[in-house]
């Protein structure tokens, strides 16, 4: 988790913090904080808790990366303490804090101060015993996702699935029944964490009305240097800028869908697309489809998927011949390479990576994030997969975490991963209070700003494509494909707190989290199960941000950021064709604005950090819009005559079972 510090990092898996899913810093555990030093001015003050924060945060993440790459009771038991003594000293800071309301101090004190009060995603109630209630819920939530698997059949016939074996049926397989059977899968591992949820639920926000806050919903909408109501304002306002390009892609997928599965089965009541056939357990992100739903077959080659295999078979056959112990039987030689392979495979994958970020001048990664990373899935244990990057000691024990297999989608994931580290390495001079991101979404958006210069050229430039030729037919594939992940994406990253706002606000009851996630499915993505799922089921735990407390609004604006910023960082490499063309790979003055704003960290209001960027201090849909125009002129063609949109109540209606949108 890059964004704040270390603690954070854990919060990622605890939801410590506001931060992205980059891990931050945690204070020195064992030392008690006691009574604050007499006469200590605000200055002061704020000194202290940066040094303490420092050193606390450095042992909270050691407890929460092992109890994330080691999952069992013992580690799960001891990075709940160190939360809970990182939760509790930040309880203890807090209060503190009020004794300076109101007395003159710097600014920068000030906003220290203010980032304190908001640091954790978490709040913990007071009382202790709740407090450790929280913590251990928290943690054993995380176990259960990332340990999470389907099992089918009995005594020697049982055979289980994880989430990658899973999420592969869903990005390959194009039988509707495997489809539905995967996804129905996974959402088993959720049920038994709803009674957890629920709990959880009123221990954070009995800790966040002890912050001042109506619920924790606010506390998380208020970390955005302006009020919470009017940040729930932006979501909406840069929604309707971006829905009408979404609801275009959505009617051409729908009709892709019915040309392959029939129109029965290829959409669901309302005109909605059904939850398993998306290539994603989640359907956030549709570039699995391609083989469906790329416009023109042929036109331009962009299967970086096929390039990545190529380069693990090369892996495995260097493997086998390189095995250093000769010895053991064929089967076990072989094991032995395959796992060399992979690792070799993921390591180049991330090497590339960290080409483009050395490109802009940026520095090569440390040798302990090559040697402490976790960059293939353990098989002698259970780990939590979901990709996260961690900042260790606020002092270059930078890490990811990932289960890297050879797909373009892990492809961009380690992009994404390398940009938390990167964020984390530029602001590691700044007091520890100010390490974190501009705003959470702007962690989330610095990878992912590389991910759209990695233009069908630059694929090119790097042997992850064959050669390109520039046609129509060509540029529209190249966005098509961009727009499987970005644009399909954004009615999801809204929804997912959309759920939560109102689970915290109580609008949302524990008799109807189900009932409420799907008619927020419905509403925003127009996407239904193609079973009924009701209160038996709790499917928000299926989605890792949900047990790991990870805000999710920060992905939406993310995703409306990045276009900003990538525009304003081929303004600076002096680019001047259209911006969907663009790539800054290479470009040092490009490099050397983006570090210039990395390196600010959450020093200053987000708009002044964005303004230094971009010219504008106004989050703005305007750039993704501009260069996704050749797609939308073209879906509009194809839609034509089509009745586009849906009808989010038809599913729940059809089952006789109507339920109020809520949001
Ligand atoms: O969780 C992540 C990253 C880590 S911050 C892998 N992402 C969101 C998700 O997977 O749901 C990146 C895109 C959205
Ligand atoms: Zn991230």
């Amino acid at each position: 988790m890059p964004s704040r510090p270390a603690l954070l990092a854990l919060a990622v898996a605890a939801g410590l913090t506001l931060a992205a899913c980059s891990r931050q810093h945690a204070p020195a555990a064992g030392a008690t904080a006691g009574a604050p030093p007499a006469g200590e001015t605000a200055d002061q003050f704020v000194a202290r808790v940066n040094d303490e924060f420092r050193a606390l945060y450095a042992e909270l993440n050691s407890a929460q990366w092992l109890s994330s790459t080691y999952i069992n009771s013992d580690s799960e038991l001891v990075a709940a303490k160190a939360n809970e003594r990182w939760l509790a000293r930040l309880n203890e800071w807090i209060a503190q804090s009020h004794r300076y309301d109101g007395q003159p101090m710097s600014p920068q004190t000030a906003r220290q101060i203010k980032l304190l009060r908001l640091m954790t995603a978490m709040p913990a109630p007071r009382d202790p015993k709740k407090l450790e209630e929280l913590t251990r819920i928290a943690t054993r939530m995380e176990g259960m996702y990332g340990a999470g698997s389907y099992c089918t059949g009995e005594g020697a016939n049982k055979t289980c699935r994880d989430i990658g074996q899973l999420s592969q049926v869903l990005a390959s397989s194009r039988d509707y029944d495997a489809q539905l059977q995967a996804w129905q899968g996974w959402h088993t591992i959720s049920v038994p964490m709803r009674k957890d949820y629920a709990r959880f639920v009123e221990l954070v926000n009995e800790g966040a009305r002890d912050m001042g806050y109506a619920d924790a919903g606010e506390l998380w909408r208020a970390g955005y240097d302006m009020p919470p109501a009017q940040l729930a304002a932006e979501t909406d306002r840069l929604w309707d800028q971006v829905k009408p390009l979404y609801e275009q892609l959505h009617c051409y997928v729908r009709g892709r869908l019915d040309a392959r599965y029939g129109k029965d089965r290829g959409e669901v009541a309302g005109g909605m697309l059904p939850a398993h056939l998306l290539g994603n357990l989640w359907q956030q992100d549709w570039g699995n489809l391609w083989d469906l739903l790329q416009p023109y077959p042929g036109a331009g080659s962009l299967d970086v998927n096929a390039a990545l295999q190529a380069m693990a078979q090369t892996d495995l056959a260097r493997a086998r011949q390189h095995l250093p112990d000769p010895g053991g039987t064929p089967a076990a030689r072989e094991f032995l390479a395959e796992r060399a392979a992979a690792l070799d495979t993921a390591k180049r994958m991330t090497e590339r990576a960290q080409d483009f970020y050395v490109s802009l001048g940026m520095p090569k990664l440390p040798a302990s994030y090559w040697e402490k990373s976790q960059f293939i899935k353990p098989l002698d244990r259970e780990v939590v997969c979901h990709a996260s990057a961690w900042d260790m000691n606020m002092q270059g024990d930078v890490r990811t975490k990932m289960c890297i297999v050879p797909s373009e989608e892990e492809l961009t994931t380690i992009y994404h991963e390398l940009g938390h580290v990167y964020y984390d390495l530029a602001y590691n001079k700044q007091p520890p209070l100010f390490q974190s991101g501009a705003h959470d979404g702007f962690h989330e958006a610095i990878g992912d700003t590389i991910v759209l210069a990695m233009t069908p050229a630059y694929l090119h430039s790097v042997g992850l494509v064959g050669a390109q030729q520039q046609s129509q037919q060509a540029l529209i594939n190249a966005q098509m494909r961009m727009a499987l992940a970005k644009v399909a994406f954004l009615p999801f990253g809204l929804m997912i707190d959309r759920w939560r706002w109102g689970v915290f606000d109580g609008s949302i009851k524990p008799g109807e989290y189900n009932r409420a996630w799907w008619a927020l499915k419905a509403k925003y993505q127009g996407v239904a199960p193609a079973t009924p799922r009701g209160e038996e089921f709790f499917d928000p735990g299926a989605k890792y941000h949900v047990p790991g407390n990870t805000p999710y609004t920060r992905y939406f604006l993310s995703h409306i950021l990045q276009f900003q910023f990538y525009k304003a960082l081929c303004d600076a490499s002096g680019y001047k064709g259209p911006l969907y063309e663009c790539s800054f790979y290479g470009s040092k003055p490009a490099g050397e604005k983006y570090w210039a704003m990395l390196s600010k960290g959450a020093s200053q209001p987000w708009q002044q950090t964005l303004q230094e960027l971009t010219g504008s201090p106004r989050m703005d849909a305007g750039p993704l819009l501009e260069y996704f125009a050749p797609l939308q002129a073209w879906l509009k063609q194809q839609n034509a005559g089509q009745s586009c949109g849906w009808d989010p109540g038809a599913a729940t209606a059809a089952r006789g079972a109507g339920v109020a949108t809520p949001g």
